[in-house]
């Protein structure tokens, strides 16, 4: 389900699709299914042929940890620091590093990209594209203070690769709010000064 389907009524929302009150919700034959990285695995479990999981079981674990990894380690300070809750140092303090790490995962998998695999698109790149995409549309809002464009993705190019990999695949633009539609949305809600 969209947000604009969300936006039909906030308290209809909660009661019919997600008492959270959050996007994403996934509808199918009235079972409605919620939580983004449970949304995907089901997708996964449904469309096996589509190999989005690897066999390996280790390599399953791997997307698992990197799909955490970045959540927990990146994505997490996104809106503290767009909030002024944490200082734009604490921010880059926190998030370097966690990149860096990134880099090495990707290396890990494959020397070459654009996917977290290497050439096999896989859950990691459903997970991580729309947290990416975010990223780079924001960046330009603060472009005096690249403030979002990373000495960890500029020094290295397996990470860059992947970031414009997962942004660039014609199903994920196809289903991306857009740049400036999110940029909109972050100036509307937060106002962000630095
Ligand atoms: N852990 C949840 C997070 C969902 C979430 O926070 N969704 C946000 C939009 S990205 C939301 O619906 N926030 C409530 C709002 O915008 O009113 C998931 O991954 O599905």
């Amino acid at each position: 389900m969209s947000p604009q389907s969300k936006s039909l009524g906030l308290a209809m929302y909660a009661v019919k699709v997600n008492p959270e009150s959050k996007v994403p919700a996934l509808d199918i034959d009235g079972k409605i299914i919620t939580e983004s990285l449970v949304i995907i695995e089901l997708i996964n479990d449904l469309f096996p042929e589509k190999n989005l999981l690897p066999k390996d079981p280790f390599q399953r674990a791997q997307i698992r940890f990197a799909t955490e990894f970045f959540a927990s380690k990146v994505w997490s300070q996104f809106f503290p620091v767009l909030q002024a809750k944490i200082t734009k140092e604490e921010f880059l303090e926190q998030v370097e590093p966690a990149l860096t790490r990134l880099n090495g995962l990707l290396l890990e998998q494959s020397q070459t990209g654009p996917y977290f695999l290497g050439d096999q698109f896989s859950l990691a790149d459903i997970a991580l594209g729309p947290f990416v995409a975010r990223i780079l549309a924001t960046a330009s809002l603060f472009e005096k203070e690249n403030l979002f464009q990373f000495n960890a993705v500029k020094q290295n190019p397996r990470l860059a690769e992947f970031f414009k990999g997962v942004v660039s695949r014609p199903s994920f633009k196809d289903t991306y709010l857009g740049d400036q539609l999110f940029i909109d949305l972050i100036n509307k809600r937060f106002s962000p000064k630095f």
